[in-house]
């Protein structure tokens, strides 16, 4: 087939800017067909783009020859534009169909598509990640993706709005910050390197210049689990703050779900429509437990976790029943929390760290960190770590390090609770895990 070119066409409208009041009006369109409909004296098309979908409709006898052989060649999936008139009608659920002048198509795609685009046919979610670049065309999808758009964009200007600036530290690096074993090892030149598990150790090091920073980006984890809660590769919203504790960032923290939570409500009305799904506006502050208080309610439910031990998944879905919403879990034990989170100066036995939850997931975690280099120094050796390999930050402690805190929060997980998708990958453009490499 031969196609056409682009040439001096621009889009005027995207297909939802298409409404009655427009009646009578050229417009130029772009998208792809993701629908025929053939009733012998017309045909409809439904042409789609990033916005949504409109209806081109083609009556045979009123348009010319070739708008007719142009549109008897479509099939799905092809990419087109259309130069048409607007038409108000009663027939569509929008009011309006356009009636094309000229179709110029501009790629065929394979008449044998792996999975159904309009996704009225179900297909596995491995079958769809097999497929993702398709996959992703779905407007559930696309739903998903403006929903995680929107929530960037409102934690973004959040955190301007309150002097935090954007930094980007590296992503190769020499040594672990959240424990040895989930580490990706990378050849560096003639050196050992690995992929950052977190901005950890940088972005405490920024403190003691820039003050409050924030990062946004991916960070990798050699996950062994298969869950539906991680990924070897995720994005994290990490923020940490100079001469502040871990209660100053909870309350940054509720502070910026409540409005992530508005905007996401108010901005994406359409998205969640689609998605069939309610984002609910929490009250703040949120609830506040302890690590022993849910120890508690876990033994009222005839589960022993013994202390200072870590809360395991199982668990997690239990407390979720029983809380289910926002809470903070406080007062975790030290040995339980990595090496950078303080101690209670009146009980080193627990520690300022804190876990934000949502039911049963967690969401972000954080705390007061340590500011003293002897005592980081001792916590390191307690870990089984050797302080050695840690030297160029604890140079910073050398330098004037104040008292600070922070926390960092999974952006897919984020979007699970904005999407109501129960799976991370569902959530993740191409995910990433034990299993898969590829697409
Ligand atoms: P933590 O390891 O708890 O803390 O990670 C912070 C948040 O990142 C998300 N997350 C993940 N999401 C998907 N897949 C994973 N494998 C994965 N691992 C973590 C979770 C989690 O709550 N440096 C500390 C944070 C801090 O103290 O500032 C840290 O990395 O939502």
């Amino acid at each position: 087939m031969k196609l056409d070119p682009i040439g001096d066409w621009r889009r005027t409208h995207y297909s939802v800017e298409i409404r009655p009041e427009l009646d009578g009006q050229e417009v130029i369109l772009f998208g792809w067909v993701q629908e025929i409909r053939d009733l012998g004296g017309i045909r409809f098309i439904i042409l789609q783009d990033r916005e949504g979908t409109v209806q081109i409709t083609i009556p045979r006898k009123k348009v010319c020859s070739e708008v007719l052989s142009k549109s008897d060649a479509l099939q799905k999936r092809y990419s087109i534009g259309v130069k048409g008139i607007v038409k108000k009608t009663e027939i569509t659920p929008r009011g309006v169909e356009v009636i094309p002048k000229e179709i110029r198509i501009f790629s065929t795609a394979t008449p044998q598509l792996p999975i159904d685009i309009t996704g009225k046919v179900p297909a596995q979610l491995e079958v769809r990640l097999d497929a993702r670049a398709l996959d992703l065309c779905r407007e559930e999808n696309i739903a998903i993706f403006k929903i995680q758009h929107t929530a960037v964009e409102a934690i973004r200007s959040f955190l301007f709005e309150r002097g935090f600036i954007e930094v980007h530290t590296p992503r190769i690096i020499a040594s672990a910050t959240e424990g040895g074993a989930a580490l990706f090892p990378v050849d560096y030149f003639e050196r050992k390197a690995f992929l950052a598990q977190s901005p950890q150790l940088y972005k405490e090091q920024l403190v003691i210049s820039l003050e409050k920073v924030f990062e946004i980006g991916p960070f990798f984890r050699a996950e062994e689990s298969h869950t539906r809660r991680h990924l070897s590769e995720f994005v994290s919203i990490d923020i940490e703050q100079a001469f502040a504790s871990a209660e100053d960032v909870m309350q940054l923290l509720e502070q910026l779900m409540q409005h992530t939570c508005k905007v996401v409500r108010e901005k994406c009305q359409k998205e969640l429509a689609t998605l069939n799904h309610q984002v609910n506006v929490p009250d703040i502050p949120f609830k506040r437990f302890t690590y022993d208080q849910l120890l508690e309610d876990l033994k009222k439910e005839g589960i022993e976790i013994p202390w200072g031990e870590d809360i395991p998944t199982p668990a997690f879905r239990t407390l979720g029943k029983i809380h289910p919403y926002f809470y903070f879990i406080t007062d975790w034990p030290t040995r339980s929390k990595a090496f950078y989170i303080k101690p209670t100066d009146n009980n080193p036995e627990i520690c300022e760290g804190f876990d934000l939850m949502w039911r049963w997931i967690e969401l972000s975690s954080g705390g007061t960190r340590i500011a003293s280099k002897e005592l980081l120094i001792k916590r390191l050796r307690e870990k089984g770590l050797n302080p050695e390999s840690f030297k160029y930050h604890l140079q910073a402690f050398d330098y004037g390090m104040p008292p600070h805190a922070g926390w960092a929060i999974g952006l897919e997980r984020l979007t699970m609770m904005l999407t109501g998708k129960k799976n991370i990958r569902e959530v993740t453009l191409y995910p990433r895990d034990k299993f898969r490499l590829t697409p």
